[in-house]
């Protein structure tokens, strides 16, 4: 059995709103649910509202080329500042976009993509490599979340954006918090209890060396997602009773359910506080990058890690595959959020820098899912991508 998952492979990778909105200042509005609502403002809210007027200024000096503004900026929200029919809304897109064709994986090579979601999880399988490569991790997931909120609204009539998952919110209870609680209006809830050992981290000391079992690991058979059938992979870790994908690349078709282990262990690393002091304490990109991923010499799993194994199982806990679980753009759609938020601590030295410093004409390749994208036209979100990414979280 091999469990090593995400650490191990970026370290060899990484070498190569319903309710009122609350007014702003700078006079734009945040849209947070204020009506008895349970989630009060944390310490990363916090920090990303007092950045606000700093990015404000700092968009005043530099404006984007496209005429992307804080005003005219769309927002991502966090799960439950989402109202329940909007987080309806946004599970019918996903439903949608799982039950119609593949249009982009080659059915000849692909097999195994059965549908248009599966195209997406194709992506990530076939260019792993150059997603999570320095300098590319960043600015690669950003431009690949921004392709699949755009898939759910131009294919699938979803009239909202991305929401995130503010991990702090949810840390203490993952399994009854309003994103997994198996509902109808939760992205599905936890897998059956299995034999499922935890995920192993080698290179991590005792006790940090494993994420004890949470409890699941076998197939979620509630909620929205109970229907799903998982086709691609596993390529990377894998839970022991999920069945081998029949192609030796793993794209294949491997028809199969949705497994997770949703995790308090792997959870406890993502409370707030832990979110605020990378943001707080890393001065420079390479360090928001190095403690995001996770610290083995510091016991330290990182909030990238602590989320993935908080969802865990199959796809959620395969390093390649792990899109076909679709809490994963909630999970990157956070880091995307919290690079942002870096950023505003100190927008004149931070908007154009990513570790690895990219040469001007380095370019992200994703082959046939995308024509091929300049690095340094995905380091800002208001105006990035030749004007099309024009968004901020909430
Ligand atoms: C699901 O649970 C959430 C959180 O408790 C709640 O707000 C929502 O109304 C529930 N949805 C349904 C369909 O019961
Ligand atoms: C799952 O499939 C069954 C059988 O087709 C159907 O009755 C049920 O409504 C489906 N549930 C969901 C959540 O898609
Ligand atoms: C976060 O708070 C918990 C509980 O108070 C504490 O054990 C942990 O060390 C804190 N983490 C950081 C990074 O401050
Ligand atoms: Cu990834």
């Amino acid at each position: 059995m091999i469990f090593t998952g995400w650490a191990f492979l970026f370290s060899s990778l990484l070498e190569v709103g319903a309710g009122p909105v609350e007014k702003m200042a700078g006079g734009f509005t945040f849209g947070r649910r204020t009506d008895g609502f349970p989630y009060p403002l944390d310490e990363v809210d916090k920090l990303a509202e007092e950045a606000v007027p700093k990015f404000e200024a700092y968009l005043k000096k530099n404006p984007s080329k496209s005429g992307c503004t804080l005003e005219t900026a769309t927002r991502r929200k966090e799960w439950t500042d989402l109202s329940v029919p909007q987080r309806e809304e946004y599970i019918r897109a996903v439903l949608c976009l799982q039950s119609k064709p593949p249009k982009l994986a080659s059915k000849a090579k692909y097999p195994g993509a059965l549908s248009r979601y599966d195209d997406f999880v194709a992506t990530h399988e076939t260019y792993a490599m150059e997603l999570h490569s320095t300098p590319h991790l960043l600015p690669a997931h950003r431009l690949y979340i921004w392709y699949y909120e755009k898939a759910l609204r131009d294919e699938c009539g979803y009239t909202g954006y991305q929401p995130y998952w503010n991990w702090g919110r949810y840390a203490a209870d993952p399994v009854n918090s309003p994103l997994f609680n198996g509902n109808m209006s939760s992205m599905g809830g936890q897998g059956l209890p299995s034999t499922y050992p935890g995920v192993m981290q080698p290179q991590y000391k005792s006790p940090y060396d494993k994420i004890p079992p949470g409890g699941g690991g076998g197939c979620v058979t509630e909620g929205p997602f109970k229907n799903m059938t998982v086709s691609l992979g596993p390529i990377g870790t894998v839970l022991t009773d999920v069945p081998k994908n029949p192609q030796s690349d793993g794209f294949g078709s491997n028809p199969r359910c949705l497994r997770r282990d949703v995790n308090k262990y792997s959870a406890s690393v993502t409370f707030a506080n832990y979110t605020y002091a990378l943001i707080k304490d890393s001065k420079d990109v390479d360090t928001f990058q190095k403690v995001m991923l996770g610290q083995p010499e510091k016991n330290d799993w990182g909030v990238h890690l602590g989320g993935h194994y908080t969802i865990g199982g199959d796809p959620g806990g395969d390093f390649f595959s792990s899109p076909g679980d679709p809490l994963f753009w909630f999970h990157h759609g956070m880091i995307d959020r919290i690079w942002w938020i870096w950023q505003m601590q100190d927008p004149e030295k931070r908007m154009n820098v990513v570790p690895g410093k990219p040469k001007a004409d380095d370019k992200v390749k994703l082959g046939w899912f995308a024509p091929d994208a300049l690095t340094s036209d995905l380091f800002t979100n208001i105006g990035g991508f030749g004007g099309q990414f024009c968004y901020i979280y909430d």
